[in-house]
């Protein structure tokens, strides 16, 4: 494969609903889209920043400055024989990962249509079907969170996830466990507590949660390691793995019992084969997170999700949870029984809108091969 070009398009998505977590509100989406030409095909994959340095140190602009200044040049006009070889192309950038997520998840895509492979084949992907679960926006009061984890049920959600802050925890919690007493259910946190908190997160014992997400700060291992000393309930990192040593040092210090493999945050494929692999090997139950993404991100969650070491239901749900209007055709459904199936056809195995695209796209800039 030679890198012919690479475009960065910015999308102004609006949610269907606002998103909040303990570290802010998302109104619109803005969505960073990578659209990588080599041999002919076009590959595409989405960068999962969020609008501002808040759930990891990446923003979508700040994101865009990286792969124009430092990322392109280090892969326009090379050949490359997998699409794995470019983790070390990219590796003298410090951080960034899901910059770098998403330049290396746009050349798989282009890898699996050159080789005419499904693209979760092409990763060793062995699940035909992935399970979902729902991660629920913080509500105004335990009343709305009921009717929207009965919504979530309905449907088929195999897992629901809801968010917490000091101050949002153990009446809303008590109020779903009370009118759910059986769902699988999990709790994330975020980052917003200390180990100040220690009384209060012990009475989430009480709930028989799946886990708790992130409780502690976001460059944290060595205090959930403390934390979960003194728990029963196992905890997720989320925010602070970004590669496969991080979930080596959590495994080693008992810092969690699960962890939250999301694809843009661990660096892109590569990251995130290694870092299931390991759980598997280690029998730590992984899963995919979500970024609100569009449907490009979504189909390249889909894509890991059939990796063995994804064992618990991921944060990936309908596009028309978010959205009115998907970039991709068909746009994501789950099934009654809350899983989606994974495409059979080589890439992403979804249509991308192109048009829809160019319509949407507020800003786009294209970088060529010289
Ligand atoms: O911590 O998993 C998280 C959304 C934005 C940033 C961080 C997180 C989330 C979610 C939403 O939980 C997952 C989704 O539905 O895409
Ligand atoms: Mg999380």
């Amino acid at each position: 494969m030679r890198v012919d070009s690479i475009t960065l398009r910015k999308l102004q998505m609006r949610l269907k609903a606002p998103f909040e977590t303990s570290f802010g509100i998302t109104y619109d989406r803005p969505v960073l889209l990578v659209e990588l030409q080599a041999d002919g095909f076009t590959g595409w994959s989405e960068v999962t920043a969020t609008e501002g340095p808040f759930y990891n140190s990446e923003s979508i602009d700040i994101a865009w400055l990286v792969i124009r200044d430092y990322l392109a040049p280090r892969v326009l006009g090379k050949s490359l024989s997998a699409a794995s070889e470019v983790r070390d192309h990219l590796a003298a950038v410090r951080g960034h990962e899901m910059s770098r997520a998403g330049i290396e998840n746009a050349l798989w895509d282009i890898e699996s249509q050159l080789r005419g492979v499904p693209l979760a084949e092409l990763l060793g992907g062995t699940q035909k079907e992935i399970s979902c679960g729902v991660s629920l926006s913080l509500q105004d009061g335990p009343e709305k969170l009921l009717e929207k984890v009965a919504t979530e049920v309905a449907a088929g959600y195999q897992r629901v996830k809801i968010k917490i802050k000091p101050g949002k925890d153990l009446a809303y919690l008590s109020a779903v466990r009370k009118a759910f007493p059986d769902i699988p259910l999990s709790v994330d946190a975020n980052s917003s507590y200390t180990l100040d908190d220690l009384e209060l997160l012990r009475c989430f014992d009480e709930f028989n949660l799946l886990m708790i997400e992130q409780p502690l700060w976001w460059d944290d291992i060595y205090l959930h390691a403390r934390l979960q000393k003194q728990i029963e309930t196992p905890l997720c990192l989320d925010e602070s793995i970004h590669h496969l040593r991080d979930a080596r040092a959590a495994i080693d210090l008992g810092a969690c019992g699960i962890i939250n493999i999301k694809l843009g945050r661990v660096g892109g494929y590569s990251s995130a084969r290694d870092i299931q692999a390991y759980c598997l090997d280690r029998k730590i139950p992984g899963w995919c997170g979500g970024m609100l993404e569009c449907g490009i991100g979504r189909a390249h969650n889909i894509a890991v999700s059939a990796l063995p070491g994804y064992t618990l239901p991921g944060d990936i749900s309908a596009s028309q949870r978010y959205w009115i209007e998907d970039v991709i055709e068909p746009e994501v459904t789950v099934s009654p029984e809350g899983t989606i199936r994974v495409p059979q056809t080589p890439g992403l195995g979804y249509h991308v809108r192109h048009k829809l695209i160019e319509r949407w796209t507020v800003e786009k800039e294209t970088w060529r091969a010289g």
